[in-house]
């Protein structure tokens, strides 16, 4: 059989449906054996997107999502959404082809060593040395990229390789269990955990990862221990359950922080340092931990837990939960209640009134009003991306995808596409801002194509506006940031598809509502006021102050 046929075996052997890329003349023999499978090619706009694509495919299938470019400008338009992937851990296998190997040694033309530039964003990354080599390569790309901690690897593949014979076959594919805790480990949480008299959860994105939020929900209800989650946590419990907290990681000091100051033991549940540093929420007064996650705690001055769990997290709440037992009502709610209550009245407070001017906040309390059940909203990064985490809920676990580890902008519009594609009966929406948009708004055609639906919001600003933001706190102005824009009605006509330019409260919530129903893919561009940006860390630093006067007084 030709190496490339084998190639593409061994990839439909781990399941895959669909590769995202961009064509290449070294790639030629992958694309006609791909031709040839089950397996759908999806040619994209940029090798970003298809690499955003395969991010995104593989946080809302738990399954590496893989994408394919050529070599040299091809792989390098390739690395920000593989880096995206691994630091966000989400399962990817990154394929670039490569010039025959005869001319690697030498200046070559497009030619540039992708294996050294993959080593820092891989979990593992290898070039194909020969064509009876694939099927270990292959297996071993799948098996680390979405073994826990899932992230992304690379392989490279060269053209002439690709041409040659071989007889070799793909391995099989076996489910490996993860460990099970280890029982010294558990008794000893659940001493600490009987000694707190206020412990408190930071849930991370392993909480939802691997369907652990059934067990997590159960320990939390019983015992009544409130949770907070990171951006990537959202929906490891819901957000209408007595003992959520909402959201933690906003750089600045929110209200959720008197929870978080005032917990006497913090119980992380697959926390990644990568999304939030514990200098935010560990300095000074260090807290006792009790770190459950798939692997060890990183070494980390501020993140020293008493203990480590290192186990299946879905195994490991489960035996907390029998080792705990039905201990209803075991810790007091009041001290952490009246924080739920001012983060939810918070929240309530950006109602938009009519007449008024749209601001994300608002949006959002809209948005939130509509979308129930599984629907998905996967976020961009910007000024939106810190109001969604910290203002809106996901409707089920996994159901807010944020980039926070790399925090790339640019994912969202892409994403929803792969997100689209492996759930078409979802309704999605991908939010982001004008800068977000234009990074990656090619990939329109590339929906439009696959006759896929979902909305597009674009929250416009004419800014970088998460930037202008942050210069505004520290120097009271801001410089290199605002933009100018194309009419993004007429531009996402020009692909063939609905734009909407809402003027009212009214026009907002009805066109919304139709278009997600309809799963219609369009563009809505909304104008928003940003004054919410400035007014809101001004709250903040008069409700800290508050806090330090009563803390001085106490
Ligand atoms: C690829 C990439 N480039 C630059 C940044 C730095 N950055 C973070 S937020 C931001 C501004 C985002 O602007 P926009 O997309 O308009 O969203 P807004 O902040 O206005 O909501 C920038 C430039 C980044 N995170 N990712």
């Amino acid at each position: 059989m030709k190496a490339s046929d084998l190639f593409v075996k061994c990839l439909e052997n781990e399941g895959v449906k669909y590769v995202f890329g961009v064509p290449g003349e070294e790639a030629e023999d992958i694309l006609f054996s791909l031709e040839k499978s089950t397996i759908k090619f999806i040619p994209t706009r940029h090798e970003q997107g298809a690499a955003f694509m395969a991010d995104v495919w593989g946080r809302v299938s738990g399954q590496a999502g893989v994408c394919l470019s050529t070599l040299g400008p091809g792989a390098t338009n390739l690395v920000t959404g593989v880096a995206d992937a691994n630091s966000d851990k989400s399962p990817v296998v990154a394929i670039s082809a490569q010039a025959d190997i005869r001319r690697l040694h030498k200046e070559s033309h497009q030619y540039i060593n992708l294996v050294e530039l993959f080593r820092p964003i891989t979990k593992w990354n290898t070039a194909i040395s020969g064509p009876d080599v694939i099927p270990e390569i292959v297996r071993k790309a799948f098996k680390i990229a979405e073994s826990e901690k899932p992230g992304a690897t690379h392989i490279e593949f060269s053209e002439d390789i690709a041409a040659m014979k071989t007889k070799a076959q793909p391995i099989k594919v076996v489910r490996v269990r993860r460990p099970d805790p280890d029982n010294m480990a558990l008794r000893d949480a659940v001493t600490l955990l009987k000694k707190a008299q206020y412990p408190l959860i930071i849930a991370g994105n392993g909480a939802v990862r691997k369907l652990a939020s059934e067990e997590l929900n159960e320990l939390v209800r019983k015992h009544q221990i409130p949770v907070v989650h990171t951006f990537m946590g959202q929906g490891a419990i819901a957000d209408t359950s007595p003992q959520s907290l909402f959201s933690i990681g906003f750089n600045f000091r929110d209200i959720v922080m008197d929870a978080v100051d005032m917990a006497d033991l913090i119980i992380t549940v697959g926390y990644d340092i990568a999304e939030y540093s514990p200098d935010a929420w560990n300095k000074g007064k260090p807290k006792k931990i009790i770190h459950i996650d798939f692997t060890p705690a990183e070494v980390y001055s501020n993140y020293q837990p008493t203990v480590e769990i290192v186990a299946d997290v879905h195994a490991t709440l489960r035996e907390l939960n029998n080792l705990l037992g039905s201990e209803e009502n075991k810790f007091d709610t009041s001290w952490y209640k009246g924080v739920r209550a001012r983060i939810h009245k918070d929240i309530m407070s950006y109602a938009l009134k009519p007449g008024k001017p749209f601001t994300i906040p608002g949006v959002l309390n809209i948005l939130q009003s509509i979308m129930s059940g599984d629907d998905l909203l996967i976020s961009d990064v910007g000024s939106h991306k810190l109001w969604i985490a910290r203002n809106f809920s996901a409707c089920c676990p996994n159901g807010v995808i944020i980039s926070n580890g790399l925090a790339s902008m640019g994912i969202a519009l892409p994403g929803a596409l792969a997100a689209a594609l492996h759930s078409p009966k979802r309704r999605i929406v991908a939010a982001m801002g004008d800068g977000g948009f234009m990074m990656n708004s090619q990939e329109l055609e590339t929906a439009k194509r696959l006759g896929l639906g979902f909305v597009v919001i674009i929250f416009n600003d004419n800014d970088y506006g998460l930037i202008s933001w942050k210069q505004q706190m520290r120097q009271g102005r801001s410089t290199g940031t605002t933009l100018t824009n194309p009419d993004f009605k007429k531009y996402a006509e020009s692909f063939g598809i609905k734009g909407y330019r809402p003027t009212s409260l009214k026009e907002l919530r009805k066109q919304l509502t139709k278009s997600l129903e309809k799963r219609e893919l369009c563009v809505f561009e909304i104008p928003i006021a940003t004054q919410v940006n400035g007014e809101l860390i001004r709250k903040l630093k008069a409700m800290q102050k508050k806090t330090k006067a009563k803390n001085a007084n106490d």
